[in-house]
């Protein structure tokens, strides 16, 4: 993917897909800065491009830092955010600092330091729990966590900083995403990353309700592609876009695929549902296609491979 930028800042750059962005735009002969507090992120993430990254510690609600991390920048991947739904509920002030502040720091030193396009991690938490499938961008957004209003305003204010001051954003709605290096720590991190560190273990997970919920899971390396087109595609600015495949798999299959991969014959424990799950999501990925000429290249066994190969390293 040839990029058409020479220098580009990612906050969140140590994080689970800003690492896969600078690891992309490396490849590619771009000039990366990253800029992470590390409170989720980690440094070996960049590990394979440590020599080619200016590193920053900082946090995007100082000023100072961004200023300092933006310099000479034309583009800015903003993937840094307090990415837990449960969290944002625990904590929706702090959760809200990080989320709607942060980003309204991020815009203001594009604004002030002459980047031309910003590039933003919204998500699919903000179309809520709507039956009406696949989700459209034009769809009303029915936030049902204080994350899906933080990651709604961020995106207001992502398409006010176009009109009012033609800085060039892009709002990038990730439906699932997965793939190595994702963080399954917490019981609210991704399902792919439980099951792969499940599978690993030779261990049955649990899935949560009878397993027929499904979602539209795309491979972090097609979230990129994503993220390098709406970088380099004339006129996208103040557009919000999903990234996902189009397509769905429901929890079931998902373990039946890591089933057949690994070998196992490992029945789930099936457990009461998680409250607020919702039972479908599924991208509508036209306008991204139209728009940015976004076209998912791996499938999901193609995905799901790349992914267990990772974790089978790592156990
Ligand atoms: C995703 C996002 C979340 C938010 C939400 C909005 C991820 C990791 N999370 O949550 O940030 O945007 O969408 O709707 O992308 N499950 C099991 N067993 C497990 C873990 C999960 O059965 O051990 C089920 C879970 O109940 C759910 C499905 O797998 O039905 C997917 O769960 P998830 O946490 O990966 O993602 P999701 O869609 O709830």
């Amino acid at each position: 993917m040839a990029v058409q930028f020479k220098k580009a800042l990612i906050t969140g750059g140590a994080g689970f897909i800003g690492s896969h962005i600078a690891e992309t735009l490396v490849a590619e002969g771009c000039e990366v800065h990253v800029l992470d507090n590390l409170s989720s992120g980690h440094r070996e993430n960049l590990a394979p491009v440590q020599d080619r990254v200016r590193f920053f510690e900082g946090d995007i609600r100082d000023p100072d830092a961004l200023r300092e991390a933006v310099q000479g920048c034309e583009v800015i991947f903003h993937e840094a955010a307090l990415v837990s739904v449960p969290l944002s509920v625990k904590e929706p002030v702090s959760s809200a600092e990080i989320n709607e502040m942060g980003t309204l720091q991020v815009l203001e030193a594009a604004r002030k330091y002459g980047v031309r396009r910003v590039v933003l991690a919204s998500s699919s938490a903000i179309y809520g729990d709507d039956p009406e499938m696949p989700k459209r961008e034009e769809m009303p957004p029915r936030p049902l966590s204080p994350y899906a209003v933080q990651k709604l305003t961020g995106e207001f204010y992502a398409r006010l900083y176009h009109e009012l001051y033609g800085l060039e954003t892009v709002c990038l709605r990730y439906f699932n995403v997965y793939g190595p290096r994702q963080d399954p720590s917490s019981p609210y991190s991704g399902v792919i990353s439980i099951f792969m560190t499940l599978a690993a273990e030779k261990r049955p997970p649990s899935i949560y309700g009878d397993g027929e919920q499904s979602r539209d899971f795309v491979f972090v390396k097609d979230v990129v592609q994503a993220n390098i087109l709406a970088a380099d595609t004339p006129g996208a600015g103040g557009e919000r876009l999903n990234v996902g495949t189009g397509r769905s798999v429901t929890v079931n299959q998902l373990w039946g695929a890591v089933c057949r991969m690994t070998g196992l014959e490992l029945s789930p424990n099936y457990e009461p549902p998680r409250a607020g799950d919702i039972r479908e999501s599924l991208a509508d990925i036209d306008r991204a296609r139209n728009l940015l000429g976004f076209d998912p290249a791996f499938s999901f066994e193609e995905g799901l491979e790349k992914t267990l190969a990772w974790y089978t390293q790592q156990s």
